[in-house]
C-alpha cells in the first residue's frame, strides 16, 4: 500500500552550520526522507525559503497544519499532494510554511513512492518514460561573491566536461579543482588560500586572473585525461547591480557595457556556459546577449527564472537565455520543478539542475537531473555535501548501464 501512515519533521544542520529541515514520509510499503538546502544569493522572485520566525516557525506550521492532512493520502499522487501543500500554505510564495519545508515534504513523497515501488528515485521521476540521461557535472573551482568574502566579484568559476559519463567527468572536475589550487599557491606563495561555501577556492585575485587560472588548468587536465573540459561562470550579477550599473571592485559599467564584457569573456576564454550575467529583471538584455552568442555558449537564467514556469515562459517568448537553472527549493515542490523542466525542454532550451550554496548530504538532485534528462548538474567539485550527489551520479550511471556516450 502506498497510503501515508506517518510523517515526521526534524531540525538538522546544513553545510553552512545553519538549521534546516528533514521530512520523513512512511507508507506500509515504503519510506522516504528529504532535507532542504538554502541559498545565499537568492533571487527576489524565489518562494520564501522560511517563514517569519525561521526553521522553528516552519516546523510548527508543519506539525500544526500539514502533518495530519497528509495521513491517508497516496504518495503516488505527487501532483495532488503538492497542490495540497500549496493550498494549506495559502500564500503564493510559501511564506507561511516556508519553501524549504514544502520542498523537503515534496521530495520525501517521491522518495517514499520510489521506495514502495522498489525502484531508484531517478527512474520514478522519469526513467521509466525513457527520459533518463546522465547529466554533465558542472563544478565550482574558484568562488567569490556572496559565497566567499574577500574573493572575486564573480560568484563562481566552474568547469564542465563536454561529454563523458560521470564515472570519468566527476574525476576530471576534481582534478581541475586540485590543479587550480596548485596554480593559486604558485601565484600567491605567501597567502592563505581558503574555500568558500561550495568548496571552491577563495583567493584575493581579479576576475580575469581567476579565469586565466581556470582556463589553463582545464586545458592541462583535458590533455591529461582526454576529456574536453571547458571553463564556465555563474556571475550572479544581481548581487553587484547597483543604481542601474554593474559595480565591480575595479570598474563600474552600464548594462550595455556589461553585455559587451560578457561577450568578450565568452570569446577570450572559450566559455561553455555563463549563468546570471545580467540582473534578474533584464529580460530584454538577456535576449540581446543570447542572440549574439547563438548556440556556442549556454546562457543560463537562475535569478531571472527562479524555476518559475511564468518567468520561464516570458523568457522563452523573447529568446532570453538558451538554458534554465533548475532549483527545486526556489519553487517549493517537485511538481512545479518538473513542470518548469518540461516547458524548458519543449522550447529547445537546456536545463541545469542545481544545488544551493548551503547544502546537505541529500542526493535527490542527482536523481532529478538524471530522471528528467537534464543537460547538466551544478553541484560543486568536492566537499561532503557535494560529493554526496556526484557519487550518486556514478551509481546511477551503473544502474542505467551505458551512460551518455
Ligand atoms: C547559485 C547558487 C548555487 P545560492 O547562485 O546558483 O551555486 O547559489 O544557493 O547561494 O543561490
Ligand atoms: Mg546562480
Amino acid at each position: 500500500m502506498t497510503l501515508i501512515e506517518e510523517v515526521n519533521i526534524r531540525k538538522v544542520l546544513d553545510s553552512r552550520g545553519n538549521p534546516t529541515v528533514e521530512v520523513e514520509v512512511a507508507t506500509a510499503e515504503g519510506f522516504g526522507a528529504a532535507m532542504a538546502p538554502s541559498g545565499a544569493s537568492t533571487g527576489v522572485h524565489e518562494v520564501k525559503a522560511l517563514p517569519k520566525g525561521g526553521v522553528d516557525a516552519g516546523m510548527r506550521f508543519f506539525n500544526e497544519k500539514v502533518g495530519d492532512e497528509l495521513l491517508g493520502m497516496d504518495v503516488l499522487d505527487q501532483r495532488l499532494l503538492d497542490g495540497l501543500l500549496k493550498s494549506i500554505d495559502g500564500s503564493n510564495d510559501f511564506s507561511k510554511m516556508g519553501g524549504n519545508v514544502a520542498v523537503a515534504c515534496s521530495i520525501a513523497f517521491a522518495k517514499s513512492a520510489a521506495s514502495a515501488l522498489a525502484i531508484p528515485l531517478y527512474r520514478y521521476i522519469g526513467g521509466l518514460t525513457g527520459q533518463a540521461q546522465l547529466p554533465r557535472p558542472l563544478g565550482n573551482v574558484i568562488g567569490g561573491g556572496r559565497h566567499a568574502i574577500g574573493g572575486t566579484d564573480i560568484q563562481e568559476f566552474l568547469v564542465m566536461a563536454q561529454s563523458g559519463p560521470p564515472s570519468k567527468t566527476v574525476f576530471g572536475n576534481a582534478l581541475v579543482h586540485r590543479r587550480v589550487k596548485e596554480k593559486l599557491a604558485k601565484k600567491l606563495p605567501d597567502a592563505a588560500i581558503g574555500k568558500g561555501d561550495e568548496g571552491a577556492w577563495v583567493a584575493a585575485i581579479t576576475n580575469e586572473e581567476a579565469l586565466d587560472i581556470v582556463a589553463s588548468a582545464s586545458k592541462e587536465i583535458s590533455q591529461e585525461t582526454g576529456l574536453d573540459i571547458r571553463p564556465a561562470l555563474d556571475m550572479a550579477a544581481s548581487e553587484f547591480f547597483k543604481g542601474g550599473n554593474y559595480v565591480y571592485k575595479d570598474k563600474t559599467i552600464s548594462p550595455g557595457e556589461q553585455i559587451d564584457y560578457v561577450l568578450e569573456l565568452i570569446h577570450k576564454y572559450h566559455l561553455c556556459l555563463v549563468e546570471d550575467p545580467l540582473e534578474q529583471e533584464d529580460f530584454g538584455g538577456y535576449a540581446e546577449l543570447t542572440s549574439k552568442v547563438n548556440a556556442e555558449c549556454m546562457i543560463v537564467g537562475d535569478d531571472l527564472f527562479v524555476t518559475n514556469t511564468h518567468r520561464i515562459k516570458e523568457g522563452i517568448g523573447i529568446g532570453a537565455c538558451n538554458s534554465v537553472l533548475i532549483k527545486p527549493n526556489q519553487i517549493g515542490t517537485l511538481t512545479d520543478t518538473l513542470d518548469a523542466v518540461e516547458i524548458t525542454h519543449r522550447a529547445g532550451y537546456r536545463t541545469v539542475v542545481s544545488h544551493r550554496s548551503g547544502e546537505t548530504p541529500d542526493q535527490a538532485i542527482a536523481h532529478i537531473a538524471a530522471g528528467v534528462g537534464a543537460y547538466a548538474i551544478k553541484t560543486g567539485a568536492v566537499g561532503g555535501e557535494r560529493i554526496a550527489k556526484l557519487n550518486e551520479l556514478i551509481r546511477i550511471e551503473e544502474d542505467i548501464q551505458g551512460g551518455i556516450l
